[in-house]
């Protein structure tokens, strides 16, 4: 995501990723070689906070014929304001986030509002390893061995009651471990909705893990939304509320600016963003650009959501 007040490209944007990872090599490598004894990491693993192994099964749902973008770049090219607005911040600002305990609160107009602990909620659902396409809005995309389950699985627990229509998303705001507003340069808490029928679409993740482990804190550690039909920045990190509500709920950087960023925000090759074309995208780690499919991809399976809806308007 890009601020209106910031450049609209930065080094690390317009740099092909081959020399931006050797600057980055480079910048890691530096405290890596006073730590001793963790000679089987490479020096910018060495630097990550500490995941734990997770247990999954495979999924029909996963993206078949990609390859895996590699683990490093994944968690070291993020987007998460509230620990930096440069890509290679997060890795670094969010290394000591405390994601346990961690408590997320189901409300709003259900039959069943709950809190449940992380550990609470992986239990409602095997755990699964989706394979994803992610498509950032500034046109950057990654593929990602996630792991979650349907976030069907946890408004089904709570039992929607027929004046839910849209599920409302919260992400942490802790002023002491994030950066403030003024410095992230939009509002927080982070916020993001979808409708209800798309939050209960098969394919919209909540997201535990991914590579095999628990996230990362700069990948939205302890939980976060996995959306795959839709730009990046939907895909809210490190929730703490789930509200059930009867309207359509505000969405961070739609209300920071709704002209540049809608409510649906379907990957749309069709729509470019007001100050930069969406019918191409690089892959992390490709030089060449490849075209940017119609939700991302995931059409044969999402579109019917979209029926009859103006696209070009509601993007
Ligand atoms: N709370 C919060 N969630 C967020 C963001 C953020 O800044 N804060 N950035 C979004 C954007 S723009 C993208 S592209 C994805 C990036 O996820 P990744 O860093 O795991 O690739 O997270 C999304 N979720
Ligand atoms: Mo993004």
């Amino acid at each position: 995501m890009l601020i209106k007040k910031a450049p609209d490209l930065r080094y690390s944007d317009v740099t092909p990723k081959s020399l931006y990872f050797n600057r980055r090599q480079f910048l890691a490598g530096v405290p890596a070689a006073v730590v001793g004894g963790a000679g089987l990491l490479s020096p910018s693993r060495r630097a990550l906070a500490a995941t734990t192994k997770l247990t999954t099964v495979k999924s029909p749902l996963s993206t078949t014929g990609e390859k895996i973008t590699p683990e490093d770049d994944v968690t070291h090219y993020n987007n998460y304001y509230e620990f930096g607005t440069g890509k290679e911040e997060p890795a670094q600002l969010a290394k000591n986030f405390r994601t346990s305990p961690w408590t997320v609160s189901i409300e709003g107009d259900c039959a069943k509002p709950c809190k449940l602990s992380v550990e609470e909620l992986m239990k409602l659902a095997p755990l699964e390893e989706r394979i994803y396409r992610h498509r950032c809005v500034e046109a950057w995309s990654i593929v990602v061995p996630w792991i979650g389950f349907s976030l069907s699985k946890l408004l089904d627990y709570v039992q929607p009651n027929s004046k839910a229509k849209f599920v409302a998303f919260e992400t942490l705001y802790d002023p002491k471990q994030m950066l403030s507003p003024a410095q992230a340069g939009i509002p927080l808490p982070y916020v993001e909705g979808l409708r209800l029928d798309e939050a209960m679409h098969p394919l919209a993740l909540l997201c535990f893990g991914m590579y095999g482990t628990t996230l990362p804190p700069q990948d939205g550690a302890p939980v976060r939304m996995v959306i795959p039909w839709k730009y990046g920045f939907k895909s809210i990190k490190s929730i703490v509320k789930v509200r059930l509500v009867s309207s359509q709920p505000p969405a961070t950087w739609n209300e920071y600016a709704g002209n540049e960023y809608g409510f649906y925000s379907n990957v749309n090759p069709n729509r470019d963003h007001p100050r930069w074309s969406q019918k191409t995208e690089r892959r992390l780690g490709e030089f060449f650009k490849r075209p940017t499919l119609m939700f991302n991809g995931y059409g044969d399976q999402v579109a019917s959501l979209y029926k009859g809806m103006d696209l070009i308007k509601y993007y």
